[in-house]
């Protein structure tokens, strides 16, 4: 790890969550998509117009507030304290198409850690509620993500089970004062939590900033598709559930 890199950490200790960032005001958001006429995709498949979900976690480290709609419109609204992750989060929601909210006010003060790690949890654990049984779904997807000089691929399938293949060692420690070894945490969190097989490889790159984008990128390209409708009746699996 070049020391050159390393840049000197920002004061974190007194992370910017804004104040009307109250919990109900996820439940609102979600509540008041409920509302919104999908005519089309609620014909279809039950879990389509169910596929969304709200999350409350507390721990003595962090507390989040997370709202995730599976088939939305790209919208998100992320204060985690940490302005790179909310970067990445935002990127995440607007390229998987997803709806995200997430208020996490966390022990900013330690590191970034205990903050992207449990977001990952929380997430993890929405897309699994949100997926409810998974008929009719493609259940697998692999994304190529291009950024710039960055090339990186996702690929994951939703069988249940987790398993994370993230083998990437970043050559800086931090972009701004997010803490680049909390990719992969954020990663193995997602998958553990929402069952899920996670490969994430880097083909390609030289900036830090451009790789975990891609990332990032690549992975919701990749649930963008594994959780939008096969065509297929009923789930894919020869066990008859996943
Ligand atoms: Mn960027």
């Amino acid at each position: 790890m070049a020391k050159k890199n390393i840049k000197k950490p920002v004061p974190v200790s007194k992370p910017e969550v804004k104040e009307e960032k109250k919990p109900e005001a996820v439940k609102e958001v979600v509540a008041a998509k409920k509302t919104e006429e999908k005519p089309e995709m609620e014909k279809k498949e039950e879990n389509v117009k169910v596929a969304e979900s709200v999350l409350k976690r507390k721990t003595k480290e962090t507390d989040i507030t997370l709202g995730l709609r599976l088939y939305g419109e790209g919208k998100a609204d992320c204060n985690t304290g940490v302005g790179f992750f909310d970067h990445m989060l935002e990127s995440f929601a607007k390229h998987g198409n997803f709806d995200l909210k997430i208020v996490a006010k966390g022990d900013l003060n330690v590191d970034t850690h205990h903050t992207v790690e449990d977001v990952g949890i929380v997430l993890g654990q929405a897309i699994k509620e949100a997926l409810s049984d998974k008929a009719g779904i493609n259940r697998y997807a692999s994304f190529i993500m291009p950024m710039d000089d960055a090339l990186v691929l996702a690929s994951i399938d939703l069988c249940g089970r987790s398993y994370l293949n993230f083998n990437y060692e970043f050559k800086t420690e931090r972009v701004g004062y997010f803490e680049t070894e909390t990719v992969k945490e954020f990663f193995r969190a997602v998958s553990d939590n929402a069952g899920m097989n996670i490969h994430i490889k880097v083909l390609d790159g030289e900036n830090t900033h451009h790789i975990i984008e891609a990332m990032f990128k690549a992975f919701a390209n990749a649930l963008r598709i594994s959780v939008s409708k096969s065509g297929r009746e009923g789930v894919l699996s020869t066990k008859g559930t996943i």
